[in-house]
This record gives structure tokens, C-alpha cells and sequence, in this order.
């Protein structure tokens, strides 16, 4: 039993920092080499990303065994074959001697830093044992099961279903929960924004400079590049996206609401709004309609501090290029308790132009199998869907209650936050395991106090990571996944407006004794006796069962890394259609007006767009109808404590590994000069924030590049967790500021709170 403690991580880590650079990934006669003569040597392998959760085509050049370079797979055009910064630094993590290879066992507190390497099928039994300890005792919905979406919740998730607990989790809440389920309310399902072809786009706080979307990132680049669209952009500080804007309004915090039923409230009253379209395909115009007449674009400057005048002007030169316009309805779903009315109001500002389905606006999306029947012939393969006939249906209720409380919450994704009351709160019941992988909720959650306070609680829990995440620390056992540039997983749909699929494989052989999720979690399954529910053996009999034993398709999906089938089609786009029919001698034939319209529905209870929602009305009293509702985001006496993400770090993920690591390390927090100049703080001075419920840290940077009742911070920094030496300390950490709230309807996690400030 060998004691893992910050020395020995460190010990042979000669690659901190900067080091793991490109001329140490490389075989030795191969390290004079510059990136661009690498070109033509080795081997590229297609694959995909997941330095973020985006998930972007890849192709990884591969010299004598080892990762050398990652750019974009040129395949996936709306990706422009390129990554971003973090992309490109996979090699990094992949080499990287500060992350996890062998499975450990907790041997000292929880929190302590004290393990033990254990071998996999130790730390399986463990697993096994203190499972069925719980179940036995409380029943198997004692047990939450959680992860980041993706091929790992899959694996998790059947794992927790063949158990017995129906208490599964996805990052869901604390991230696009919000614009989700206002789709699902209003569309039926979820919907994309077609930004690249858009002539004039509206941004509340995306900012997708620096939360990036390869795809949409570089969609919105050639629109505002090469096609000239306007761009105007509501957010409370300057951000790169703000800074690229033709228009930039430094509005108030949590008052986006305000702005988007105002711009509707203009649509109406100017009638510069699509009636056509309204009468043919919306629902519940009329009651929308009379709710926003009191929604002036001056109550809404005195709300938001955006101008009347502007919010005018702007919705006519909106309404001008609609329909190839667009209100974009954003990402990070988590800014106030009223997500739900606001993502909403966003997309009712798209509905009243009409702009479903045409180009630069919002579309639903081609799936394999409906775009065969539109096509009339078998354009793209129908990948099977691998599962196990009845699995047991969990017998308890879960925690979140989705079912009553919160109904339109994807029942996969749930309310995650509320582990942390039934753990600690037995609120609805007592929990006592949680088994995690991917997640990292004590820099990610809200209230990292109460995240220890959870962890400590609970008689067992059980992490897998790439590191010892800030949450990892106060597992018992750690499993430690291998990367993704060294797993294969499922063919996965990345369809848009015509059928695509991509697939992850291994790129280089695993280093030492990691083992992807798929593995992980099926064994232990066995472990606990359910192999019942394991019929396959491993990932190629799944992908095989996928393309329905096609080995031909399977090789090329391989090879190509990304395909795509067929023409691009939005259904009420006539240039398109026309193509589409022109294309399938049997497809559909198209409308009198050269579209598809007749063929635009909606999975909602009227089959239309719902603007108003009886069924919503029903689960939530007085929210059928879009409205404002004030919220109290902070004392008067504090400041907005606002946060978001950083272009070469991820979420509470990447702090550790060394190259962007090196490039930044820390966090200072954006103070205006007019409310720094009033606590004596200058630029760099060590300052401290208060809010409800913790104390930070950290420097200021003084900047007029944000309201002056606004702090910002870029999220998941200043880790208090030692074996994640490179960011131990560094900065502020924003979950430690985050009171635990949760809002209605959507169940979303809160990320703005108020905070003092001070000079320390
Ligand atoms: N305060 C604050 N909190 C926030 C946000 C915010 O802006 N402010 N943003 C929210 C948003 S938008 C999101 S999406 C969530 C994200 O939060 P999480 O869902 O927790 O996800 P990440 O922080 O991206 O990564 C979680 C963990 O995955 C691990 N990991 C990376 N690769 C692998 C792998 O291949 N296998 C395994 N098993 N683990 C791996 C990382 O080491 C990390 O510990 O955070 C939310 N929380
Ligand atoms: N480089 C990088 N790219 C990423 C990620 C990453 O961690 N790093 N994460 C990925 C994930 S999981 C997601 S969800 C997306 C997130 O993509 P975004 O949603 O764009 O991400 P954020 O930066 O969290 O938030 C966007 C902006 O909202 C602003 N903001 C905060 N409060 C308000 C408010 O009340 N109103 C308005 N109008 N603006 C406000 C913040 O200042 C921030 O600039 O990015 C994805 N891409
Ligand atoms: S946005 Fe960047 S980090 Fe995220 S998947 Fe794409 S290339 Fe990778
Ligand atoms: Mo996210």
C-alpha cells in the first residue's frame, strides 16, 4: 500500500506548467520538429473531442504510438476542420503525469488526501459491497447516480436503472435545463439556432467567443464576417462576444426578461410581427398579446437600463431582415429564478417573426428516419438502438420529484441540486450513496459548502475522473476513466439540417491502468449481479448492433470520423425544398408555395407552436402566460456576482492540465473604476467578496468593461483541492459564493448572487 500525498504526485512531474508542450510529446529523433512538418508523417485518427462537452469532430495525427497534434476533422464543414485552444491541447491531458491511472481507495478522512492504489477488481468489490450494503438497508433508491451527459451517463444510467434507483442526474440544472424546457413547452422539443446564415442576430449574454461551440462559434463568425450581419449584444460587461458586437448594452443582471417581452411588446404594437404565420402555427397569441401591452420598452428601461429608444429601433431593423433573423436563446440557462419566463420570451421574439424553419433563424432538426420519409428513399442508414428488453422500472419515487413538482424537466437530466437536500435534509428521503463520473459538483453546483458538508454525510461514495477533481477528494473510491483520446465509444447522431453520425475511437493505446466508462460501469454490474442486463461483451458489439451488423458503414463511420447523408433541408426554406425534390425523384412533393409548411408540426398538446400553454398553466398556476416577474438577486447594498466561461478552460475541468494550465491560472475579478475608486481598491490590489454564504479571495481588475454594480469572475478556479497542484488556490471560486437556490418550473441552480467587496 503506497500513500499518495502532493509529493508524490509531484514527484516526476517534471511536465508542470508549460512543459508538456509539443517537443516533449514527441519520440526523441522526432523533437526538433516544428507542429507544421509533421504534416504527411505518422497517421491521422478521426475522432472526437471532449476537452469540453461540445464535442467536436477531430482528427488526431499519430506518430510512433503517440498524439503529436489534434486539429478539426475537415469532414465536419460547419466545424471549419479546426478546434479551439483547449481542443488542441488533449496531448496534454493524455500525458499529463499528474492524472489518475490506477484505481485508489481512500485510506485517511474524507478529504484528506490520503490513498491507497488499489487494483480494479478491489475497488469493484468495494463498490459492490457498500451498494447492496445500502441497498439491503434502505433500499436501492438510497443510491444517486450522476454524470455530465454523454456515452458515460448512458453507462452510468443503465447501471442505476438495473440496480434500482431512479435517481439519476445529468448537469441538466445547473446548465441548459432553462432554454430546454421552454423549448419543450413551446416547440415540443428542443430546437438549433442557424446563426451562420443569419442577416441580424440579438445576444443576451452568449458568449460564444469565449463559451465556445466550434460549430456555432464559427457560424456566427462567418455571419458577422463574410455576410455582414449585425450583431447586438445585452450583457453586463464587455466580453469578447460584446467587444466583436456592432452594439453592446451593459444591461442589468437578471433583467434580460424585461428587454425580450419588451421587443415582443414592439413586434405587436408596430405589427411588424409575421401574422401569417402566427395564425397558421401558434397557439395562445392573444393572451401573449394582451400580457405584453403593459411590456413598454420604457418600463423596460427602467428595469434594465437599456434605452428605450434602442429596444425600438433595434426590433425594426430586427423585423426588417426577419425572417433570416434571430434572437438567440443562449446557453448557460442560469442566470435568475425566472429562466423559464425568459428563455421563452426569447423565443417568442423568434416565433413572431416567423423565423422557424427559414434560414438565419431557428430549426428543428432532421433525424435519420424522418428524413428518409421526406426524401422518399433510404438516403441515411437507421442506426439500431442497442438496449435491454425489460429493465426494471425503480419502485421509489426520485428525490427531485419531477414528476409533480417540476414535469417538463427532462426525467434524464433531473434537479441534480437535490442530492444535496436529500442527503443532508432527508428531504423527500434520506440518501447514502452517490456513484459520479464526469462531474465535478463542488465547483460546479452552488454552495460548495454544502456539497462537503453532503459528501461527508453519506456512507458511501464513488468518483471516476480524468484527477482528483475538488469533488474526487472526498470520494472513497476513485476510479480513474482513460481519456477520451484513448477510448472507443458509440456512434453517436450529430444530425443538423441533414442526417450525420461521428463516432469516438481509441487514438492511442491506453496508458497504464485506465478503463473507459463503458467498462467501468458494466463491471461492476456483474459485480453486483446484474449481468442479466449486460447481454453484449464490449464497444464493437454495441457499435456492431448499432449499424445493424454493416460492418461497411461501421469502417467507413470510422475512417471518415464524421458523415453526413443527403441535402441540407429546412422545411419552409422554398430554395431548399426545391433542391431537396429535385434531388428525390420520391420525396415529398412540396406545398402550392414551394415549402413544406404543411408539413411544420409540433409535438405540443395543440400541435402548434404553444406562445401560451394550458398544459403549463396546469403543472405551474399562473404561468401558462409569458410575464415578468421581479427577483431579488442581491441586497441593495452589494454588488451583482456574476460569472462565465474562459476561452482555454472548461467549466471545474481543465485547471490542471498543464498547458492551459500555463496559459492562465487565475481569476481576477472585474470591478468598475468608479465602484473601485469608492473602496480605495486599485487595479491587482488583493481584494475580498462576501455573499450569504462563503468568503473569497482573490485580486481586482479594474476595468470600465462592466456595469458598476457588477463583479465578474470566470468560473472554476481557485480549487481547494491539493492534488490538483496546478490550481490549488488560484483565484476565486465562484461555487463557494453561490447561495443553494432553485428555481421553479425548470429547476434550474442559480449562478448570481450579491457579494461585498472589500480591500484586503
Ligand atoms: N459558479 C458556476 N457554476 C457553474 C457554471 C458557472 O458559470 N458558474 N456553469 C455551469 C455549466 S454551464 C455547466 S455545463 C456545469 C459543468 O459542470 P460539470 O458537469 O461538473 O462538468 P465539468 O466541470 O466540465 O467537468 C467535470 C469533471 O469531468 C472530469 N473529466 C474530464 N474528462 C473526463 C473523462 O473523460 N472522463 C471522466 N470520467 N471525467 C472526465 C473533469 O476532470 C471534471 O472533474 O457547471 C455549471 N456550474
Ligand atoms: N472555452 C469554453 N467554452 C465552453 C465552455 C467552457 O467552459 N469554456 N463550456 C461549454 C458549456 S458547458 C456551455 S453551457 C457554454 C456556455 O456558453 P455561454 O452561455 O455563452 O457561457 P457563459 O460564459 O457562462 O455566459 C455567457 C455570458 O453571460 C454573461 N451574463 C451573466 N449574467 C448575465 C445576465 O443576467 N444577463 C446577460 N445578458 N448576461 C449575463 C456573462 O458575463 C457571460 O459573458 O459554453 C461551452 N463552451
Ligand atoms: S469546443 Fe473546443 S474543447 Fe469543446 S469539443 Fe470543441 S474543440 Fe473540444
Ligand atoms: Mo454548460
Amino acid at each position: 500500500m503506497i500513500e499518495l500525498n502532493r509529493r508524490t504526485f509531484l514527484k516526476g512531474a517534471g511536465a508542470s506548467g508549460a512543459t508538456c508542450a509539443l517537443a516533449s510529446l514527441l519520440p526523441g529523433s522526432l523533437a526538433a520538429l516544428e507542429s507544421k512538418q509533421l504534416k504527411g508523417m505518422g497517421k491521422e485518427i478521426a475522432s472526437i473531442c471532449e476537452m469540453c462537452s461540445t464535442r467536436c469532430p477531430i482528427s488526431a495525427r499519430v506518430i510512433e504510438g503517440k498524439n503529436v497534434f489534434i486539429s478539426g476533422n475537415k469532414a465536419a464543414k460547419s466545424f471549419g476542420g479546426k478546434v479551439c485552444a483547449r481542443g488542441g491541447a488533449g496531448h496534454s491531458l493524455l500525458y499529463d503525469p499528474q492524472r489518475i491511472v490506477k484505481p485508489l481507495k481512500r485510506v485517511g478522512e474524507r478529504g484528506e488526501g490520503k490513498w491507497a492504489e488499489i487494483s480494479w477488481d478491489e475497488a469493484y468489490q468495494l463498490i459492490a459491497d457498500n451498494l447492496t450494503k445500502i441497498k439491503q438497508a434502505h433500499g436501492p433508491e438510497a443510491v444517486a447516480f450522476s454524470s455530465k451527459s454523454g456515452s458515460q451517463e448512458k453507462h452510468l444510467f443503465h447501471l442505476a436503472t438495473a440496480f434500482g434507483s431512479p435517481n439519476t442526474f445529468t448537469h441538466a440544472s445547473t446548465c441548459p435545463g432553462g432554454y430546454e424546457i421552454a423549448a419543450k413547452a413551446m416547440f415540443g422539443t428542443k430546437v438549433k439556432r442557424d446563426l451562420s446564415n443569419s442577416k441580424y442576430i440579438i445576444n443576451f449574454g452568449h458568449n460564444l467567443y469565449e463559451g465556445i461551440n466550434m460549430s456555432e462559434t464559427r457560424g456566427m463568425m462567418a455571419a458577422q464576417m463574410d455576410k455582414g450581419a449585425k450583431l447586438v449584444v445585452f450583457e453586463p460587461r464587455f466580453s469578447i462576444v460584446a467587444d466583436k458586437a456592432d452594439e453592446w448594452y451593459a444591461i442589468r443582471p437578471g433583467t434580460d426578461v424585461a428587454v425580450a417581452l419588451a421587443l415582443c411588446h414592439v413586434l405587436i404594437e408596430e405589427n411588424l410581427y409575421d401574422k401569417a404565420f402566427v395564425e397558421r402555427y401558434v397557439e395562445g397569441f392573444d393572451a401573449f398579446a394582451a400580457e405584453v401591452k403593459a411590456y413598454t420598452p420604457e418600463w423596460a428601461e427602467t428595469i434594465s437600463d437599456v434605452p428605450a429608444k434602442d429596444i425600438r429601433r433595434i426590433v425594426r431593423e430586427y423585423a426588417a431582415k426577419a425572417p433570416h433573423a434571430v434572437v438567440d436563446f443562449g446557453h448557460r440557462a442560469t442566470f435568475t429564478t425566472e429562466e423559464f419566463e425568459m428563455r421563452r420570451a426569447l423565443y417568442a421574439a423568434n416565433i413572431l417573426i416567423g423565423n422557424i424553419e427559414r434560414k438565419g433563424g431557428i430549426y428543428l432538426g432532421q433525424k435519420p428516419g424522418d428524413y428518409n420519409k421526406l426524401a422518399g428513399e433510404d438516403v441515411a442508414p437507421v442506426l439500431g438502438k442497442p438496449g435491454v428488453k425489460d429493465m426494471p422500472k425503480p419502485a421509489a419515487k426520485r428525490i427531485d420529484q419531477v414528476e409533480e413538482q417540476y414535469a417538463m424537466m427532462w426525467s434524464a437530466g433531473g434537479i441534480y441540486q437535490t442530492v444535496l437536500d436529500a442527503t443532508l435534509s432527508a428531504v423527500p428521503y434520506q440518501l447514502h450513496g452517490w456513484v459520479m463520473s464526469r462531474t465535478n459538483p463542488m465547483q460546479t453546483m452552488t454552495d460548495r459548502a454544502r456539497v462537503v458538508e453532503a459528501l461527508k454525510k453519506l456512507d458511501f461514495v464513488a468518483v471516476c475522473d480524468v484527477y482528483i477533481s475538488e469533488t474526487a477528494a472526498y470520494a472513497d473510491v476513485i476510479l480513474p476513466e482513460s481519456t477520451y483520446l484513448e477510448r472507443d465509444e458509440e456512434i453517436a447522431d450529430k444530425s443538423g439540417k441533414n442526417p450525420a453520425y461521428y463516432v469516438r475511437q481509441r487514438v492511442v493505446e491506453t496508458l497504464s491502468d485506465t478503463r473507459p466508462s463503458w467498462q467501468i460501469f458494466k463491471d461492476i454490474g456483474h459485480k453486483l449481479g446484474l449481468s442479466e442486463f449486460y447481454p453484449w461483451e464490449n464497444m464493437e458489439t454495441l457499435q456492431l448492433l448499432q449499424v445493424n451488423r454493416d460492418t461497411e458503414l461501421l469502417r467507413r463511420i470510422k475512417d471518415e470520423g464524421f458523415v453526413s447523408f443527403g441535402k441540407p433541408i429546412m422545411l419552409c426554406e422554398p430554395k431548399m425544398v426545391a433542391e431537396f425534390t429535385k434531388a428525390y425523384a420520391n420525396a415529398k412533393p412540396a406545398d402550392e408555395d414551394g415549402t413544406y409548411g404543411s408539413l411544420l408540426s409540433f409535438k405540443t398538446p395543440s400541435g402548434k407552436i404553444e406562445l401560451t400553454s394550458a398544459k403549463v398553466e396546469a403543472m405551474a398556476p399562473g404561468r401558462g402566460v409569458i410575464k415578468f416577474r421581479e427577483v431579488q438577486l442581491k441586497k441593495p447594498n452589494e454588488l451583482y456576482f456574476i460569472q462565465g466561461k474562459v476561452a482555454v478552460h472548461t467549466n471545474g475541468a481543465t485547471h490542471n492540465v498543464p498547458m492551459l494550465a500555463n496559459l492562465m491560472s487565475d481569476n481576477a475579478v472585474w470591478v468598475h473604476p468608479v465602484t473601485a475608486g469608492k473602496l480605495g481598491i486599485s487595479n491587482g490590489d488583493p481584494i475580498r467578496l462576501t455573499s450569504s454564504v462563503g468568503t473569497e479571495e482573490g485580486h481586482a481588475l479594474v476595468t470600465p468593461g462592466i456595469r458598476p454594480d457588477t463583479v465578474f469572475a470566470y468560473m472554476g478556479f481557485g480549487s481547494k483541492n491539493k492534488e490538483l497542484v496546478r490550481a490549488t488556490g488560484k483565484g476565486i471560486h465562484c461555487g463557494n459564493l453561490l447561495p443553494h437556490v432553485t428555481a421553479p418550473v425548470c429547476g434550474m441552480t442559480v449562478h448570481t448572487t450579491g457579494v461585498t467587496l472589500a480591500k484586503r
